[in-house]
């Protein structure tokens, strides 16, 4: 049998569920190399030829002249493309969906992860910086009452259906625990959360490559956990 035609590099992290979400809800074939951080492959010289930036995810289309590609929101881009769903072709219904793609790229995901990053990075590692956590939390709470007040009537981000949007976006929203950012009266945003939760695929996609539920419930704050993290990035704090 030959091999599919998607390779994905990826890790158990926000950005890089999002093509896994993509792939298993598509049902089509990929296979996939698990990127170790604490060995810090993602900056290895030959997978940066792949992605410039050092980091997951990234695909290689072998079914395209092994064509690479990375930024999760262009890859989710190429895969709905390159299987035409998830992503409508009507102009406007398209424009809509890479509207919230690019609030969730542009947004949610720089916002949430400077939040996280202050508060489970920075600060256990001797960096306690009040100002920036109030910043990046202040901030990451307007924008998941942008997505609440978006989701008032409606079941998904864009138009009347599940989209790339979603997919980029829930992964993010969806931890707001370890963002330390109250949802409770979010109730748009909430329900959104239960649709999503409730869905086979994305149920799965959640224990590619390996499961990491604690970023999404109060296990967040579960000390090992924590911990282990707060550790796995402590010397790129250290040299702040
Ligand atoms: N804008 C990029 C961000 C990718 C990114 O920050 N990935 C993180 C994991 S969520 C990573 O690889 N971190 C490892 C590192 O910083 O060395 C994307 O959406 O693909």
């Amino acid at each position: 049998m030959s091999a599919p035609d998607i390779h994905l590099y990826t890790a158990a992290t926000m950005n890089g569920y999002k093509p896994v979400i993509f792939l298993e809800e598509a049902g089509v074939p990929y296979d996939l190399t698990f990127i170790d951080f604490s060995k810090r492959e993602q900056k290895a010289p030959d997978y940066m030829r792949l992605n410039p930036n050092g980091r997951i995810p990234t695909i290689v289309d072998r079914g395209n002249g092994d064509f690479p590609v990375f930024e999760s929101g262009a890859i989710l881009w190429y895969l709905a493309e390159k299987y035409g769903q998830f992503l409508p072709e009507a102009p406007k219904a398209r424009s809509e969906v890479l509207q919230w793609l690019m609030f969730q790229m542009g947004g949610i995901g720089p916002m949430m992860g400077q939040a996280m990053y202050f508060q489970r990075i920075a600060a256990p590692n001797g960096h306690e910086e009040p100002f920036s956590i109030k910043r990046y939390v202040d901030e990451t709470r307007r924008l998941l009452e942008v997505l609440n007040t978006r989701l008032e009537g409606r079941e998904w981000l864009a138009g009347d259906a599940y989209s790339i949007a979603d997919m980029a976006t829930y992964p993010w929203a969806r931890a707001y625990p370890w963002a330390k950012v109250e949802v409770s009266d979010l109730p748009a945003l909430t329900a959104w959360f239960d649709r999503i939760d409730a869905r086979p695929a994305v149920q799965k996609a959640l224990t590619i490559p390996k499961a990491q539920p604690q970023f999404w419930d109060a296990a967040a704050d579960d000390g090992a956990f924590a911990a282990e993290n707060a550790a796995r990035f402590a010397s790129d704090a250290k040299k702040g």
